[in-house]
């Protein structure tokens, strides 16, 4: 079943322009860099079905063979791009006697190659695939292609010619643009296990990648400013390019440009101008708090907090009317809240641990800035919806969280619980350790929700299990070939998708590098 995502009735954009002005001023400059293909390549399909290199040679000429009516070349460029790509085209022959016609498609990884977009089916536009056609009437010619790609292979296919020329290809060129600065990030030292390093050099590359005029959520798709997505790059980026601006330029943006009665929306539209979509996530809302949060934690930047707090605060106030009596956030039909991509999951169990753990950041800085009466508030609600949750949520005799009226069991659940903190530290403690035993049939299938539970472990006590997750699961990837971390990753699906479709996943995606994070904030 596809999840699409919906809109708000009555939607409304209020704007601080105030804010979004600051939020504009702090646009970041973009370093860019050139690189070129190191091989070409050629593509089958395994036993299993899976794209995989069939033949590489390497790029020494630096010119393509001549090519005619039908036939195609792919260029490796060795690791993920993202940006603008140029290339020559020569023909050979007779004069040119019709103009060429070209099929060029880039890939993240050869999937995208090697599937025919014309069997894509899924609900995300199939626009979102990067395929071009284009005619050349005038030969030879430089073709500057105008959009960004992000891709490592690209395959041009001749779809004509002539009979009378065919065409060669030569300075294929791509002008990568990235706002993170590689050089502010500390090199990890030798001693560092070899899987870590790794991992940490992919976790950073997939950062740098997204971190553009915002920190995207993914550079391929969708090209925006998530909120849950920003959340989990800013903690990266404290512990590695340290780009508190584009931070700061991300929270004034969120706070200027909010939905009706002040929510901060789920994600922000950058082009042509900013915008705040019309989709609103519970969940997503909250994470404005934790956003302030972390920021001041790694900054102290009071400034910015007692400026941004009424919005955060707002956003703990809206929660409050999702509640029953009991405190408890009440179930809803639709794409509400986001917690993670499982098709099947009820995510009533996990927003409510979400809501009570960003009540706390809120009440900690609330008391930071000496609001007492927020605090109050604040503090009043958290303990009555931790009541609440153990009163209407708790299942002693399973010893698991529960979410919705069929007393669903999932691994969102249990790790949105754990790092809300309503148990006792032991009791949480037991919980994981009952969660690995058990298996729940609900899993998690993105590394948004992967990341929270290797944080839930080393937060109690479990510091060797998260370590085994974290190979496991990103360090499986790098062995299925990962350049940067996918936004999508079931071990047991590998073509897993929420779209319909694995060709229209991203894979270099915002909410996957915090693998970065983990190494340098505990294990070094
Ligand atoms: C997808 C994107 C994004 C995520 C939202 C909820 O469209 O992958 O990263 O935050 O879903």
């Amino acid at each position: 079943m596809a999840q699409h995502i919906s809109s708000i009735a009555d939607f409304k954009m209020e704007v601080n322009q105030s804010f979004v002005d600051k939020g504009v001023e702090l646009e970041p400059k973009f370093i860019e860099t050139k690189s070129e293909p190191i091989q070409l390549v050629e593509l089958e399909k395994d036993r299993d079905n899976n794209w995989m290199l069939s033949k590489h040679s390497s790029f020494e000429l630096k010119q393509t063979e001549s090519l005619g009516k039908g036939e195609a070349v792919c260029f490796d460029f060795g690791n993920h791009q993202v940006g603008y790509v140029s290339f020559k085209i020569k023909p050979i022959g007779s004069p040119p006697d019709a103009p060429a016609h070209l099929r060029i498609k880039f890939g993240e990884t050869l999937c995208e190659i090697g599937e025919d977009s014309k069997d894509y089916e899924g609900w995300l536009s199939s626009s979102w695939i990067q395929e071009e056609f284009m005619h050349i009437d005038v030969l030879p010619a430089v073709i500057n292609m105008p959009r960004r790609y992000a891709f490592r292979y690209m395959e041009i296919k001749v779809l004509d010619t002539s009979p009378k020329y065919q065409l060669i290809f030569e300075e294929i060129r791509c002008r990568t643009v990235s706002s993170a600065d590689m050089s502010n990030v500390a090199p990890l030292s030798s001693n560092v296990d070899e899987d870590l390093i790794k991992m940490d050099r992919v976790a950073l590359k997939t950062l740098h990648d997204c971190m553009q005029s915002v920190f995207e959520d993914g550079p391929k798709r969708d090209r925006r400013l998530w909120i849950g997505d920003l959340r989990l790059q800013a903690s990266a980026n404290y512990f590695t390019f340290k780009n508190y601006d584009l931070v700061k330029r991300c929270l004034y943006l969120f706070a200027g440009l909010t939905q009706n009665e002040g929510r901060v929306g789920a994600c922000l539209f950058i082009e042509p101008h900013m915008l705040v979509d019309d989709t609103a996530l519970l969940d997503y809302s909250l994470f404005f708090i934790s956003c302030l949060h972390d920021y001041y934690e790694a900054t102290r930047d009071r400034a910015i907090l007692e400026e941004l707090w009424p919005v955060a605060y707002k956003q703990a106030v809206l929660s409050l009317r999702e509640l029953d009596e009991a405190g408890v956030v009440k179930d809803r039909e639709g794409f509400w809240a986001f917690i993670d991509w499982h098709k099947d999951l009820n995510k009533q169990g996990a927003v409510q641990g979400v809501l009570i753990y960003t009540l706390k950041q809120a009440s900690k800085m609330a008391e930071e800035l000496g609001c007492l009466e927020e605090v109050q508030l604040l503090d009043t609600y958290i303990k009555q919806a931790s009541k609440g949750t153990l009163q209407k949520l708790w299942d002693e005799e399973q010893g698991f969280f529960i979410s919705g009226k069929d007393r669903q069991i999932s691994w969102a659940t249990q790790v949105w619980m754990v790092l809300a903190d309503v148990l006792e530290q032991q009791e949480n403690e037991a919980l994981l350790d009952r969660l690995f035993e058990k298996n729940p049939k609900i899993n998690m299938v993105t590394p948004y929700m992967n990341h929270h539970l290797v944080e839930a472990l080393i937060l109690n006590g479990r510091k060797e299990k998260a370590l085994e997750i974290m190979k496991s699961y990103w360090g499986e990837m790098i062995k299925d070939g990962a350049d940067c971390f996918w936004e999508l990753y079931n071990p047991e699906d590998k073509k897993e998708s929420p779209y319909g479709s694995n060709i229209i996943n991203s894979y270099c995606h915002a909410w996957s590098c915090t693998p970065t994070y983990f190494i340098r904030k505990y294990f070094i």
